[in-house]
C-alpha cells in the first residue's frame, strides 16, 4: 500500500472513545477539533476575567491538557478550528443588549488592562501563547456566545466534509455549551473533553457536563481528554 492511500485510511478508519453516556463513534477525517476562546483575556491574570474578580487559575489549570490534545490531533493530521469572541472595532457586530449587561465598570470595547474588551486584533482577544494557531488551522472571529452565530463556520466544516466536533475551551457553560447546542441542532456529533473545559464557576462546569450527556446524549458525549488520545493511537 503506498503512504497517501495509508494515510486517507487512517483518516478514515472508524474509531471509538470511551465517553458518557456511551462511546462515541468517530473518524478523525470527519472531525474538527474546536477550541473554544482560550483568549488572553479569559484565561491570563490581568486580563478581563480576573478584572472581573473572577480566579483564573482554574482555566489556566486545563491548558497543559488542552495542549495534549490539540498536539495529538495534530499528529494526525486531524483539521483544527480555533475561536475568539470578537468585535468589530466600531461595534457594530455588538447588540446592546450584549453590551450593557455585564459588570457595569468593565464593558465590551471599554480600554481593560489587555486593551479594549473582546475587540479583534486588541492583545487581549489574542488567544494565549501555548495555544496559538498554526498554518492550516481555522480561526473564527465571533461576535456571539457560539460558533455558529454570525460566522462562516457551517460553509467552512461542510466544504470539508466534517460531520462531528471535538470540543475544548472556556467557559463551559457560556461560549462551549452554546456552541455545541448550535452544533447539535445542525446536526453535528459532538465530544466535550472533560478536563479541557473549564468555568469560573465549578458548580456550573459540573452541571453542564451532567446536562450535556443526559437523556441519551441529548446535545453530547463527553470524556476525559486521554481516552480521545488513546483512541487516536488505536
Ligand atoms: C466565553 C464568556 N468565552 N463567558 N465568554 O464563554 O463571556
Amino acid at each position: 500500500m503506498n503512504a497517501e492511500l495509508a494515510a486517507t485510511q487512517a483518516l478514515l478508519k472508524p474509531r471509538t472513545v470511551a465517553a458518557q453516556p456511551f462511546d462515541y463513534p468517530f473518524a478523525i477525517g470527519r472531525t474538527a477539533l474546536v477550541i473554544i476562546d482560550m483568549q488572553r483575556d479569559f484565561v491570563e491574570p490581568g486580563g478581563f476575567g480576573e478584572t472581573l474578580g473572577n480566579d483564573v487559575s482554574l482555566l489556566q489549570a486545563i491548558v497543559p491538557t488542552v495542549r495534549r490534545v490539540l498536539e495529538a490531533w495534530r499528529a494526525v493530521g486531524g483539521f483544527v478550528v480555533h475561536t475568539r469572541e470578537s468585535h468589530a472595532p466600531d461595534l457594530s457586530d455588538c447588540p446592546p443588549s450584549k453590551r450593557l449587561r455585564g459588570a457595569p465598570s468593565l464593558r465590551i470595547g471599554d480600554e481593560g488592562p489587555m486593551g479594549r474588551i473582546l475587540i479583534a486584533g486588541e492583545p487581549g482577544n489574542a488567544i494565549i501563547d501555548e495555544l496559538a494557531p498554526i498554518a492550516g488551522e481555522l480561526v473564527i472571529d465571533k461576535p456571539g456566545k457560539g460558533a455558529f452565530y454570525a460566522t462562516g463556520l457551517t460553509d467552512e466544516l461542510t466544504a470539508r466534509g466534517i460531520t462531528h466536533l471535538v470540543v475544548m475551551g472556556v467557559t463551559t457553560e457560556v461560549c462551549v455549551q452554546t456552541t455545541m447546542r448550535e452544533a447539535n441542532d445542525r446536526g453535528y456529533d459532538c465530544l466535550l473533553i472533560e478536563d479541557g473545559t473549564e468555568s469560573y464557576f465549578p458548580a456550573f462546569k459540573e452541571a453542564t457536563l451532567a446536562m450535556i450527556r443526559a437523556q441519551g446524549a441529548i446535545v453530547g458525549w463527553t470524556a476525559p481528554g486521554a481516552d480521545l488520545i488513546a483512541a487516536l493511537a488505536d
